[in-house]
């Protein structure tokens, strides 16, 4: 199997600069500009200063004080993403998006899978103005690992005895299907590489994180089984979340901005939208009641997710303990509607 997994660097801060070439070479970042701003992405010119997502903004600024900053639009960037990943599609290979930036494409058959990812990559950057970075592997896993070895505009082949070599080397966390919590619960038992998880047994494995401990067994052997599936779309996004009963309408309020926070910050990074929020609660005897509306046009962006979800939350809500609140997404669409005029 060939598999090649694509992923396009500085993706917002490279779309910025097409829009406004005075931008190019220069650092830059792309998030909110406010003095509670935290950094989206930054160029590879501002990621030397040691600039990078997820960081405050004003620690950006002090350690490079020379930092354009500019806010993160809304749809611009999933019509890029659209035009990029429909014209990889042209190839006829089964893609599989699975971000705004990055898709895996399964190119076994082709007469020569590190010539064609060259191609593709040339040809992004030819047509579009854009540099990807591509790896090229024989499973889903170490083909994502490929791409982010050599950014930007890396390309890298990772042979089977490579990867059983890269994989002892990895941050637990970087190995897929390892979220924070079992990230943390493994470092709990001194498990920091791939290398440390080499030595766990699987049935130890299994005891301690059920079905995901037998995949992980098999991930740091370098198996990954899954397919590139083209037609998966989601149904809905959002999160769920458990906690100690409580009647808090303080701590409820709280919890529902972090979720549409993260929902929000999902959505944008997929590159879709959607017009039917629902809001999920479940009371201490267990008992789950929802609510949802749908809007005639999609609700975009952390605020409005939250608005929607308040009211849905006030009326659904009598006062009981509850023990679970969650909010979501569906009628998902992708986020094509703004059209560039520059492409
Ligand atoms: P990434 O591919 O993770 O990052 P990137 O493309 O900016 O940089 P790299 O060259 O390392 O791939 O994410 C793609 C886009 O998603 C990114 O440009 C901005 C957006 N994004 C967020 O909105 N919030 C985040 O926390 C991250 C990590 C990304
Ligand atoms: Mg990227």
């Amino acid at each position: 199997m060939d598999i090649l997994h694509v992923d396009m660097d500085a993706f917002f801060a490279s779309v910025e600069i097409l829009l406004n070439p005075a931008l190019k070479n220069k650092p830059l970042a792309v998030g909110g500009r406010n003095p509670s701003g935290i950094v989206t992405t930054a160029s590879y010119e501002a990621r030397k200063y040691g600039v990078h997502s997820a960081m405050p903004m004003f620690m950006a600024k002090s350690l490079c004080p020379n930092l354009i900053v500019v806010p993160t639009r809304k749809g611009v960037y999933g019509e890029v993403s659209r035009k990029v990943f429909g014209y990889l599609e042209h190839y006829g290979y089964k893609m599989e998006q699975v971000s705004i930036d990055e898709a895996y494409l399964d190119i076994t058959g082709a007469k020569d899978p590190a010539a064609l990812a060259k191609t593709m990559q040339r040809e992004v950057a030819r047509r579009f103005g854009l540099s990807m970075s591509c790896g090229l592997s024989y499973n889903k896993f170490l083909a994502k690992i490929a791409s982010d070895m050599d950014k930007p505009a890396g390309f890298t082949v990772i042979d089977e005895a490579r990867g059983r070599e890269i994989i002892k080397d990895l941050p637990i966390s970087k190995i897929h299907g390892i979220g924070k919590k079992t990230a943390a619960r493994l470092r709990e038992l001194g498990i920091h590489t791939g290398a440390d998880l080499l030595l766990l047994e699987r049935d130890f494995l299994k005891e301690s994180f059920g079905k995901m401990g037998t995949e992980l067994y098999d991930r740091v052997r370098g198996v990954d089984l899954r397919l590139v599936e083209p037609g998966r779309k989601r149904k809905s996004i959002g999160t769920e979340e458990t906690f100690p009963e409580t009647r808090s309408r303080a701590f409820f309020k709280e919890r529902l901005m972090e979720s549409a926070r993260q929902t929000a910050f999902l959505m944008e990074k997929k590159g879709i939208v959607g017009y039917t929020v629902t809001v999920k609660i479940k009371t201490r005897d267990f008992d789950t009641h929802t609510k949802s509306k749908t809007f005639p046009e999609p609700v975009e962006g952390e605020k409005a997710l939250y608005r929607e979800a308040k009211a849905l939350f006030d009326s659904l809500y009598g006062g009981e303990k509850l023990r679970l609140l969650g909010l979501s997404v569906s009628a998902l669409e992708e986020n094509y509607s703004r059209q560039l005029r520059f492409l």
